[in-house]
């Protein structure tokens, strides 16, 4: 069944002010939206980052699957390694072999056939007539469990164009257990992760206790993205171990994580220092992480990210989810794939609750008692709204901004905001 048309469309949506380790997300978010077209009248669809480099790569890459068959995902890795602006490196056999020093070809080429494969896979599905998860080995859970996903934040943009959100500032200790409670009430979650990295990371230490005497029953979380120094994760450690379900990215580095656990005992989870399977292979020697937030956006796609779970697996990690700024397409595309995987036996993490605006036509993908439910349509089960597609394309294209910065937008707040890591 033959490709006959591929479409890859930048969009930007409304995203509040969250403080990171980085610094403060910007009034918009960036994804690209993926059509494929076949030859027999079907639409894939796939989403992914919106950045300036992974969209060159994407606008690159897109004309050469035109004429391949929709199910030659061999076929489509080659025409992607190929073409991808900075060329990746022995990924197959006629892989373009020039490599500019540190330009992390790997992970361009994962992210850009990753946003390509979940497209491919719609497209596959809806021709067998099955959902996504029938075709990636079957659903393991007929719903899948998210995390309320809480961050520090401003009550409003510096310089957003539209009125500020509805959730107001949180910075105190008490307002994000009433962030986590809106956000519990609202959804329903049933396990708590709190953003840090971005405050005194005794403020963060105590906020984490609050919503343990608030929740006692939510498994909770803290990530503050490798913000830490050693000596402050493993303070950190003693205060908050005994209430953690996993400490995620306290610290920098493959190394820094190995002498935490051996330290602390805890078990770490990360999406930063095992993004490859390189890593992965280095992790294993050095028993640096315990739990691995899989994603199919930077893994290489769905079915890489199954391989990955087997690799857990047979290594005896675990395997949660990461997310960043996401749509409805990426939520079903998550939720497919984690029904499909035995051992995620994590809450996964979402954005989703953060954003207001979609571009798929089912309106916003529920999310009751915490869970995502499958979609019993064939495919990812859900179908594009051209009309919200036009209108965020047209938002990307007015909004001016090209690639993520959220150190630049914290400078606007505090000059001398600095990309300083770790920062504590
Ligand atoms: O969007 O601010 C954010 C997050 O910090 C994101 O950038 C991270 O990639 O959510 C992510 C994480 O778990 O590290
Ligand atoms: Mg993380």
């Amino acid at each position: 069944m033959k490709i006959t048309a591929v479409r890859v469309t930048p969009i930007a949506f409304k995203d509040p002010p969250l403080l990171n380790a980085a610094g403060i997300h910007e009034p918009y978010a960036l994804r690209s939206i993926i059509e494929i077209e076949t030859q027999c009248g079907r639409l894939g669809l796939g989403e992914s980052y919106g950045d300036a480099p992974v969209l060159q790569d994407l606008l690159l890459a897109a004309p050469h699957l035109v004429g391949q068959s929709v199910f030659d995902l061999n076929g489509a890795r080659r025409a992607v390694a190929n073409h991808l602006s900075a060329p990746a490196q022995g990924l197959l056999p006629d892989a373009t072999l020039a490599l500019a020093p540190s330009t992390h070809s790997e992970k361009a080429f994962a992210k850009a056939f990753g946003a390509f494969e979940t497209a491919l896979l719609d497209c596959q599905a809806q021709i067998v007539g099955l959902p996504l998860v029938e075709l990636l080995g079957g659903a393991v859970r007929q719903e899948v469990d998210y995390s309320a996903y809480l961050f520090f934040k401003y009550a409003k943009h510096i310089d957003a164009d539209y009125p500020s959100d509805p959730w107001g500032q949180a910075i105190s200790s008490p307002e994000i257990v009433a962030q986590a409670q809106r956000m519990i009430d609202l959804y329903g979650f049933g396990s708590i992760k709190l953003k840090a990295g971005a405050l005194e990371p005794d403020h963060e230490a105590q906020c984490l206790e609050d919503l343990a005497k608030a929740f006692p029953h939510h498994p909770l979380r803290i990530d503050p993205n490798a913000n830490w120094s050693l000596t402050t994760a493993e303070r950190i450690a003693q205060r908050l171990g005994r209430l953690l379900e996993y400490y995620e990215d306290p610290t920098p580095s493959l190394e820094g994580m190995a002498q935490l656990h051996k330290a602390t005992g805890l078990p770490l989870a990360t999406n930063m220092v095992v993004t490859t399977f390189e890593e992965f292979k280095r992790s294993i020697a050095m028993n640096a992480v315990q739990i691995v937030l899989c994603d199919h956006h930077f893994w290489g796609g769905i079915r890489a990210t199954q391989e990955l779970a087997r690799m857990c697996e047979t290594f005896g990690l675990g395997v949660s989810m990461h997310s960043n700024s996401h749509l409805g397409i990426s939520l079903m595309a998550m939720t497919h794939m984690a029904a499909a995987i035995p051992n995620v036996a994590y809450a996964c993490d979402t954005h989703y609750p953060w954003q207001v605006e979609d571009v798929i036509e089912q309106g916003r993908v529920p999310i009751v008692n915490g869970k995502v439910r499958l979609t019993h349509t064939p495919g990812l089960g859900v179908t594009l709204d051209r009309e919200k597609l036009r209108e965020l394309h047209e938002q990307f294209l007015s909004c001016g901004i090209t690639s993520r910065n959220d150190a630049a937008q914290m400078r606007k707040y505090h000059p001398n905001h600095t990309n300083k890591k770790p920062r504590f």
